[in-house]
């Protein structure tokens, strides 16, 4: 028989698994040798992926902090304490819950807790830039629930307050959802909570994308002006996969219940203590100056693809993102998204609102800044890389000269190590 399969074995993943560690390597290649401009990703701290990397992996500690549904939780105890600690902080929130797996089950948690089946919901409409967990018909939360959607304005593809409240009076939704996936603009969390109190809704907003902005007080705090917000924490934010949920004391319990055991079982303890790594680093010297970077980047990226001739859907941005229609450029966002892959740029295809083409191969690119920030870049590196994508774009047919964009691109990959 053969010997039995321990783990206290010293052998390397690349021994014992050659096929996924080569598929990580060339990953981290991948992520050094291209400008990635999708705007929901970033480069985590190694301290955040040595946490997620970590022996917590291996415990069940279903529960909250001193009230556990297994034994040897008090290490698991320290982490969840620390992390529910210094989110409550950062955010200035009277409660959080940090076991959400994601974003999608953050939603859901507080869907479950706050409303019945069949209960109206008014989010914003996936195809004007808001989230598929909003009330989206594919989604469960457009099929469990009645969703209503709001959208931009046709002409200045802004969010139109007096729409949303003109819509809020006639449907009366028991829950309003406000946050985006592809909107550049700040979102008036006031004026929401303003539509909400007159309508008798909740009032929730998803800060998934700007919740690095938020932390770093470049963004308002939604949590001020929300019964309850959600979050992802590896977006703007910088940690590991995952959600949160902030709420006031009122709704701690039911949030607390829906997320477990409501949703999930044992909470993902090695992510909690990334997250926890997160929010320390959320409070260090180079984090504020760090979101400044992110929006001054992304504002400079707008102005200088502007300058060759973008139509930028809002003409521009007050975030970490830009969204462009290439109507003008006579390329759709799927051709796009291929050819700048091609010369090392990774972005994502994107629809605009009123977009005349499908989602699998929409009018619109998406671009952020997060990841080529947390590289070091800056404002001459972003009018750099609007330059590159233009040519890329106009000169789509000359092989030579794609070849010319591909080596300027990852020269400025040579120049901004992922990882030292
Ligand atoms: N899928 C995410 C994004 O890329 O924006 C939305 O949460």
């Amino acid at each position: 028989m053969d010997k039995v399969l321990l783990t206290t074995s010293k052998e390397s993943l690349q021994n014992v698994d050659p096929e996924i560690s080569s598929a990580i390597t060339d990953e981290q290649k991948r992520q050094q040798d291209n400008l990635v401009m999708i705007a929901s990703e970033n480069l985590v701290s190694k301290a955040v992926l040595e946490a997620q990397g970590s022996i917590l992996t291996n415990k069940y500690a279903e529960g909250y902090a001193g009230a556990r549904y297994y034994g040897g939780c008090s290490c698991a105890d320290r982490v969840e304490e620390l992390a529910c600690g210094r989110a409550k902080e950062l955010f200035k929130a009277e409660h959080v819950n940090v076991q959400p797996h994601s974003g999608t089950s953050a939603n859901m948690a507080v869907y479950l807790a706050l409303l019945k089946p069949g209960d109206r919901i008014l989010g914003m409409d996936l195809s004007h830039g808001g989230h598929l967990t909003h009330g989206s018909k594919v989604n469960i939360s457009g099929k469990y629930y009645h969703a209503f959607s709001y959208g931009v304005d046709q002409k200045t593809c802004m969010i139109n307050l007096e729409e949303v409240r003109e819509k809020a009076h006639q449907i009366k939704p028991k829950l309003i959802i406000a946050g985006a996936s592809s909107y550049p603009r700040c979102i008036d969390y006031e004026g929401f909570k303003d539509i909400a109190r007159e309508t008798g809704a909740l009032f929730m907003v998803d800060m998934a994308h700007t919740a690095g902005l938020i932390a770093a007080g470049v963004h308002p705090n939604p949590v001020f002006s929300a019964d309850i917000v959600t979050a992802t924490t590896h977006k703007t934010f910088r940690g590991p996969r995952g959600g949160m949920i902030f709420c006031r004391k009122e709704f701690a319990s039911a949030i607390d219940k829906a997320v477990f055991p409501g949703l999930q079982g044992g909470p993902l303890m090695h992510i909690i203590a990334a997250k926890a790594v997160a929010f320390k680093e959320a409070q260090l010297p180079g984090y504020i100056p760090y979101q400044k970077m992110v929006t001054a980047n992304a504002s400079v990226l707008a102005e200088a693809l502007i300058g060759h001739g973008f139509d930028l859907l809002t003409g521009g941005t007050d975030t970490h993102l830009v969204l462009v229609d290439l109507r003008s450029k006579n390329i759709s966002g799927k051709e796009a998204e291929t050819l700048l892959e091609e010369v090392n740029i990774t972005v994502n295809k994107n629809v605009i609102p009123f977009d005349p083409k499908g989602a699998n191969d929409p009018s619109g690119i998406r671009l952020g800044t997060p990841t080529l920030t947390s590289r070091g870049m800056e404002p001459d590196q972003m009018r750099e890389i609007a330059a590159l994508i233009n040519e890329a774009l106009a000169r789509r047919h000359d092989q030579e000269h794609l070849k010319n964009i591909k080596q300027r691109a990852c020269s400025l990959c040579l120049q901004y190590p992922v990882y030292q």
